[in-house]
């Protein structure tokens, strides 16, 4: 099922039906796995396209990361046969360091937040003519980000259409590739549920200052979701008529106690940055929602999109449940 030699490096992941989601919810609840993602996260459907049209030639990919984006460059890197350095802020997990590594790229940990990190890779490719990879905010990014869309809508049919779409926010790139993929497949009356975590909130701060602003620092422990500045195109979206985002935030707790719940039902570790998508679920906003007539009361099939991520083990899980219940 690898694709490579299909011409991508990601796979076509399950599309599951959780029982316990849909009591919760009172609507089928479908989950999109891209946890199952050979890099541990959705990031390699975009960060696969892109290298596969930027870097053939190229001597080497470099990548500012909270880890995700890293990973998924690493390994496409890897399967390309190509060097890859990846500069992650120290705010990161040490255990993703070590992941990264495993996958066979230099790592240099730089600055305190993505953002930090960032100014260094596009330095080093610069200096060392390696390929920037960004990890959010590009078109090809977002063209392979959307395919998920259409494999779940080559999943459920023509007769089924989801009600709703949950989906995490970080820089913005989820969010724009699942807004590509409602349009390509006919879509765009899907509202799109964007959660972000209190905190690392750069998204719902813009919509609300009715501008692209850049947050102070990240102050939430969902690091995958912390960049300080959205990228432009995800707040377009949120300010055109094409298409319905409701920006909600939940806070560290409401994410933690959602991986947990995420571990105990479904079986599946995932990190922070996935758990504040997961929280629309188990923090009853999905119902806040219908209860404001945002959502409609009888909601179609709710799809949330398991982002997935690297950042997380029983170890971490633990120093997060110390960190954020003391
Ligand atoms: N993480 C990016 C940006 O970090 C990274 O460098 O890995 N879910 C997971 C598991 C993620 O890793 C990310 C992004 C997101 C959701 C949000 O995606 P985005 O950034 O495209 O909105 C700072």
């Amino acid at each position: 099922m690898l694709s490579t030699m299909a011409g991508h490096f990601h796979l076509n992941t399950p599309l599951l039906e959780s029982v316990s989601m849909s009591q919760r919810v009172g609507t089928t609840v479908y989950l999109k796995m891209e946890n199952c993602q050979p890099s541990g996260s959705f990031k390699v459907r975009g960060i696969g396209r892109l290298c596969q049209q930027l870097a053939t030639q190229s001597g080497g990919v470099v990548c500012a990361s909270g880890g995700n984006a890293g990973m998924a460059a690493a390994y496409v890197a890897r399967k390309m046969g190509i060097p890859a350095v990846i500069v992650v802020p120290s705010s990161s997990p040490p255990l993703v360091f070590q992941r990264l590594q495993n996958q066979g790229a230099t790592v240099k940990i730089v600055g305190k937040v993505w953002d930090d990190a960032n100014a260094e890779a596009l330095r080093l490719a610069d200096t060392e003519g390696l390929t920037y990879v960004p990890p959010f905010d590009h078109p090809l990014l977002w063209q392979g980000h959307a395919t998920m869309i259409s494999e779940v809508a080559a999943s459920l049919g023509p007769s089924v259409k989801p009600g709703a779409v949950v989906v995490s926010v970080g820089g913005g790139g989820l969010l724009c590739g699942i807004a590509q993929g409602l349009k390509d497949v006919g879509w765009t009356d899907v509202p799109i549920v964007a959660l972000e975590t209190v905190g690392a909130d750069c998204f719902n701060a813009a919509i609300k200052a009715g501008t692209i602003v850049t947050l102070d620092d990240i102050t939430s422990e969902a690091k995958c979701l912390g960049a300080k500045t959205v990228c432009p195109k995800a707040f377009e979206y949120s300010q055109c008529n094409e298409l319905t985002i409701i920006s909600k935030l939940v806070t560290d707790q409401q994410a933690l106690h959602a991986i947990e719940m995420f571990l105990d039902e479904e079986r599946v570790l995932v990190e922070m940055a996935c758990g504040a998508a997961l929280a629309a679920v188990y923090s009853g906003l999905i119902h806040g929602l219908q209860d404001e007539g945002r959502l409609p009361t009888q909601l179609g099939p709710l799809l949330v999109i398991v982002c997935g991520g690297s950042s997380i083990n029983m170890k971490q899980l633990t120093e997060l449940k110390h960190k954020l219940r003391a």
